[in-house]
């Protein structure tokens, strides 16, 4: 298959690209730092990993990028729309207005231009493979997770109505709601670089690693084309549910 991973330069994209490289498939590494994706495609030479500068908030470099690997490559079988970050952990009170509009851009409209870009190949070829990363923030609330959680909810509720369209055509769709998962980028980037603090989230904790949502994705892909798995949602076993929190007057 040819498989177009977005965020393909860190953490569970880069994970993806190499397992799936690793099973024979063509993926095509997108991601904004050139240097980390020439790495990746480096790093083995039965690799066949062809490494894309690509900003997923730029619709018209999405639309022109898509439309240039299908035509100079191959089709996209599969989009993994993964590239997406949580920007601060402030209540919504107190949050940054650009930091929100920079989470919508990238979890909301990437996904969509990224989706939108190869959505009618795949139903003309009546095949394709979408797999987009949620997170379990999508579906559960927690204080800070404001417009995080959000844009995962709108990820969650997009997976299921693109099945609701797709239904009956060779098109698999698929949210993947990950819990607490460490070695990525995404905690220093969500505390603006701040590694002392990411690390104390995952201190004494077993958190999911990128291997391991990567290990999903392959059986993903390894699924008969009759099952649609939906939603998957993942957790470490050291994480669990909060409760309903009442604040009680003093
Ligand atoms: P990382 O920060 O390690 O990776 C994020 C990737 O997204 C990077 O490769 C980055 O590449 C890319 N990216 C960010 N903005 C853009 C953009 N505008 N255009 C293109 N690429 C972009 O995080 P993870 O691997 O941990 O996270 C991957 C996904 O999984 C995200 O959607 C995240 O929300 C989700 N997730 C993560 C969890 C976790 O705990 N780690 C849990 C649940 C879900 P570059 O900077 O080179 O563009
Ligand atoms: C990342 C998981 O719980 O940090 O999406 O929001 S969490």
């Amino acid at each position: 298959m040819v498989v177009f991973v977005t965020g393909a330069s860190s953490g569970f994209g880069a994970s993806i690209a190499r397992s799936l490289a690793g099973d024979g498939h063509t993926v095509i590494a997108a991601g904004r730092r050139k240097e980390k994706l020439e790495a990746l495609a480096a790093e083995d030479e039965r690799f066949h990993i062809l490494p894309v500068v690509l900003d997923v908030c730029d619709r018209g470099s999405v639309a022109r990028v898509m439309a240039q690997v299908e035509s100079e490559i191959d089709v996209i079988d599969c989009l993994i729309n993964n590239a997406g970050l949580a920007l601060g952990v402030d209540p919504a009170y107190q949050a940054s207005l650009d930091e929100w509009v920079q989470m919508v851009n990238t979890n909301v409209l990437g996904v969509l231009y990224c989706t939108h870009a190869v959505l009618p190949g795949m139903v003309r070829r009546n095949f394709g493979r979408i797999i987009n990363l949620g997170s379990v923030a999508g579906a559960y609330p927690y204080p800070g997770g404001n417009v995080y959680g959000a844009t995962k909810a709108f990820v969650r509720q997009l997976s299921l109505n693109l099945r609701a369209d797709l239904t009956g055509k060779n098109i698999h769709v698929t949210n993947i709601e990950p819990g607490l998962c460490g070695g990525t980028e995404f905690s220093i980037t969500r505390f603006h670089g701040d590694a002392k603090k990411a690390e104390e989230l995952y201190r004494q904790t077993q958190p999911l690693q990128a291997e391991d949502i990567a290990e999903v994705v392959r059986w993903l892909l390894s699924l008969p084309e009759h099952v649609n798995i939906n939603d998957l949602s993942m957790m470490p076993t050291c994480q669990g549910f909060g409760h309903f929190n009442v604040v009680r007057n003093a």
